[in-house]
């Protein structure tokens, strides 16, 4: 036996057997690690840190208080080619303690292992209260000028581009919870305008389940896992949930909104954004309107279906983040348009009929056009997690000049919320000089000291008036751009804890988003109520929600009462007489599938040249093709991405078979019974065939040419629609793109209700 030190005789080895094979298999698809391909060997010659990824980027080299540095962004986090302490000192040697000979007890002189291990163990800050799991991006905002009628905000006049960061999230797991679950999902966005910073920290649904701010903690506290035994994670499919929202009624808007397929998104690039709540514009005359934000996707809002992402919870729990980093890696930049819905400002604050200051009630877009007034484009992924995504911090407060909030009861709480939160989350007062925080515009404010002050301020008066700073800083009018406190007329009223009448309303819109869905949508809903009351436990519970479904339709109530093995209540008010719209539904229109995954299965036998033309035209779609192959490493010279082992339907939006693989000697031919098709002349590795079963049913568009046929046909699939098969890779790939315009095969989902 080698008497050497173990690790280094496998180093040794490993580096010996390196081969050149390497170059070649470095895939061409998006995920790389770092910005330079490692090297077998462990580098031993100093050099300097590596540069960011192309597509990363960091916040701007600001000083604590906006203005730019001028240094690199690189430069921001480590600089030179040696180890140091936090103070600069450099180290000889990080990996053993100083202790009192080889077997002796570690001394406490070690400065080193003490800041090592002391600050490591302050490494996690509190997770947001909500939305603590998230991912985000930089980005750039150009406005239409479409908006400078109604607002004197300079980020939207025409052709100006201002830099953002978004942050979209789910709202009730933790940060470690998967990404996929059926929830609602923030869409945070910080423009970083040169008038101050504006946050528009909206949702992918434009209703909320509560009116008033003072019942969030009831909605969350029922919707978080149970505080006995902290199950469940990340869902609403649970008593204290359902409890609460039968209970309290106007929770049944927002409640249908995350039943349907809204609840559970492709992507955070197909889903929509809501600013919620209605907002006070003022323009250059002092003139006012009342405004809804809308974020519309350029790829369409689309949806997983239940069972992709129940799996995707397990097989890929960063499903949306990875989505979310891979297409701007890949160059597919995520994109929307930003729509305002605007309102005169009449002193009822109301809107064909509709209450603008209740958060649970849209504006149907037949009634108030939503009018685009500028494009973001996210094009850099972030360089560091937690600099920007963990402490980025929103807040609907931060407003430019030209936007002001409203009464919204709901809103008024979260003007509070949000600055209270970061004391706790970041640690004190002085959040806003985080790099990812700190304003683009000049900041001079008489806010001095607290926790992590990285501003040097000058001077010896910060308070007003003063002389001995010449004055400094001076109150800023009309002329100077100085922010507007709309002054709105509050009427004279007793001082009362109520809502007004209006929103009293709770079953209404439930009722038109359910008459606005299309057959197939609406027995999505159906499943999707049937599986939540299914979770809870109590009767009584489930016998609640039904009363209230039968206040919203019939037959939504009474299918869910069926899969509930429950009676259907009647309605105890009458059905709202309500107009359905059009727009809500996701079904029926056609979109770019831009930055979609193709996954191709290839196996040693398969014609690498017809695969090399197919691979080179998902490319030239702005799609990103996985080969999945019995094995890693190459197949002829094309890298494989998957293998059977690795490779999973639900990580992709179409299938191409290109071959009908043997059994991979990994394979177990009765893994899934589902896949056991009746036996065939030539045995295909049962992973495949599963794979194919999956992508049908779950009414992805699936092709296949050559022997790739025979495997469709096995699984029976062949001939059925959205199934593309012929003698020519490329057509058959002509045929998938077509159907992927769609989303999905829609035809594939019976529906049972009209
Ligand atoms: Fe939030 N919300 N919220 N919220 N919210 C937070 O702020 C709160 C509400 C939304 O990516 C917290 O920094 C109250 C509506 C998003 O960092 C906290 C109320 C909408 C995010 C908070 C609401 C939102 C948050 C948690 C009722 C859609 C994530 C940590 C009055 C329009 C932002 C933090 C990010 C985050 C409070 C209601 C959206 C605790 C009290 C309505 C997208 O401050």
């Amino acid at each position: 036996m080698d008497a050497r030190n173990p690790a280094k005789v496998v180093k040794d080895a490993v580096e010996s057997a390196a081969e050149k094979v390497t170059d070649a298999l470095t895939p061409d698809v998006p995920g790389k690690p770092g910005s330079a391909p490692p090297t077998v060997a462990e580098p031993t010659t100093p050099q300097d840190p590596l540069p960011p990824k192309p597509e990363q980027g960091s916040p701007q080299t600001r000083t604590p208080t906006g203005a730019r540095t001028g240094a690199p962004a690189s430069a921001n986090g480590q600089q030179g080619a040696y180890l140091t302490t936090a103070q600069g000192a450099r180290l000889r040697d990080t990996d053993h303690s100083l202790k009192a000979g080889p077997r002796g007890p570690t001394l406490l002189q070690d400065h080193h292992l003490r800041e090592k291990i002391t600050h490591f163990d302050h490494e996690r800050i509190p997770e947001r209260v909500v939305h603590a799991r998230g991912a985000g991006a930089h980005g750039v905002f150009t406005a239409y000028g479409a908006a400078e009628a109604v607002t004197r905000a300079g980020f939207l006049r025409k052709g100006r581009t201002t830099e953002v960061f978004v942050r979209f999230s789910t709202v009730l797991g933790s940060r470690g919870s998967a990404d996929t679950v059926r929830d609602t999902r923030g869409f945070a966005t910080k423009f970083y305008t040169d008038e101050g910073t504006f946050d528009l920290v909206g949702n992918n649904m434009p209703v909320f389940f509560i009116q008033d701010a003072i019942k969030f903690p009831d909605i969350i506290h029922a919707g978080k896992p149970h505080p006995d035994r902290e199950i469940p994670q990340a869902q609403s499919a649970h008593d204290t949930f359902w409890d609460f929202v039968s209970l309290h009624t106007e929770a049944q808007h927002h409640t249908m909104w995350n039943m349907s397929d809204r609840g559970i998104p492709r992507s955070y690039r197909t889903m929509e954004g809501f600013g919620v709540h209605t907002f006070r514009l003022v323009n250059e005359a002092g003139e006012t309107v009342l405004a809804k934000f809308h974020w519309k996707p350029k790829l369409g809002v689309h949806s997983l279906v239940w069972e992709e992402a129940q799996m995707l919870a397990g097989i890929d729990p960063d499903f949306h983040r990875r989505d979310l980093y891979d297409a701007i890696e890949a160059g597919a930049f995520p994109e929307w348009e930003l729509g305002l819905q605007v309102f005169p400002d009449t002193p009822e604050e109301t809107f064909a009929g509709i209450d603008l200051l209740d958060p649970t009630k849209i504006v149907p877009e037949e009634l108030a056009p939503v009018q685009l007034v500028g494009s973001l484009t996210l094009n850099r992924t972030p360089t560091n997690f937690f600099a920007e995504t963990e402490q980025v911090a929103f807040h609907v407060g931060h407003l430019p000049p030209g936007i002001d909030v409203t009464n919204d009861p709901l809103l008024q709480g979260r003007l509070f919320s949000y600055v209270d939160t970061q004391l706790t989350r970041l640690g004190g007062p002085n959040f806003a000089q985080i790099p990812i925080n700190r304003p683009h515009a000049a900041v001079n404010d008489m806010l001095r000291d607290g926790f992590h002050q990285h501003a040097v301020h000058a001077g010896v008066a910060p308070y007003r008036p003063n002389s001995l700073d010449g004055g400094n800083p001076f109150p800023a009018g009309d002329a100077e751009n100085a922010f507007l406190d709309v002054p709105v007329r509050v009427a004279e009223a007793p001082k009362i804890r109520a809502n007004p009448v209006s929103f009293d309303d709770h079953f209404s819109q439930a009722r038109l988003f359910w008459l606005s869905m299309s057959p197939v949508e609406r027995e999505h809903i159906i499943r999707a109520y049937t599986f939540e009351l299914g979770k809870c436990f109590h009767q009584e519970i489930k016998e609640r929600q039904l009363q209230c479904l039968a206040t919203i339709d019939p037959v939504l109530c009474a299918r869910v009462a069926t899969g509930l093995g429950l009676p259907t209540p009647e309605p105890t008010v009458p059905l709202a007489d309500v107009t359905p719209s059009a727009v809500l539904s996701q079904v029926g229109r056609q979109w770019p599938a831009d930055g979609r995954t193709v996954g191709i299965v290839v196996d040693p036998e398969v014609d690498l040249d017809t695969v090399r033309d197919v691979r080179r035209a998902v490319f030239a779609a702005d799609m990103v093709p996985l080969l999945i192959a019995p094995h890693g490493g190459l197949i002829g010279d094309l890298p494989a991405q998957r293998s059977f082992a690795t490779g999973r339907s639900v990580e992709l939006d179409a299938l191409l078979v290109a071959t009908a693989p043997a059994p991979a000697p990994d394979a177990l031919p009765a893994r899934d019974a589902r896949a056991g098709a009746a036996p065939a002349t030539r045995p295909v590795d049962p992973r495949v065939l599963l794979m194919v079963e999956e992508c049908w049913r779950h009414a992805k568009a699936v092709g296949a040419w050559g022997s790739g046929v025979a495997v469709l046909e096995q699984v029976g699939v062949a001939g059925t629609p959205g199934v593309v098969t012929g003698d020519s890779g490329e057509e058959v790939f002509t045929g998938v793109h077509r159907l992927m315009a769609d989303h999905r095969v829609w035809e594939r989902f019976p529906a049972t209700v009209g």
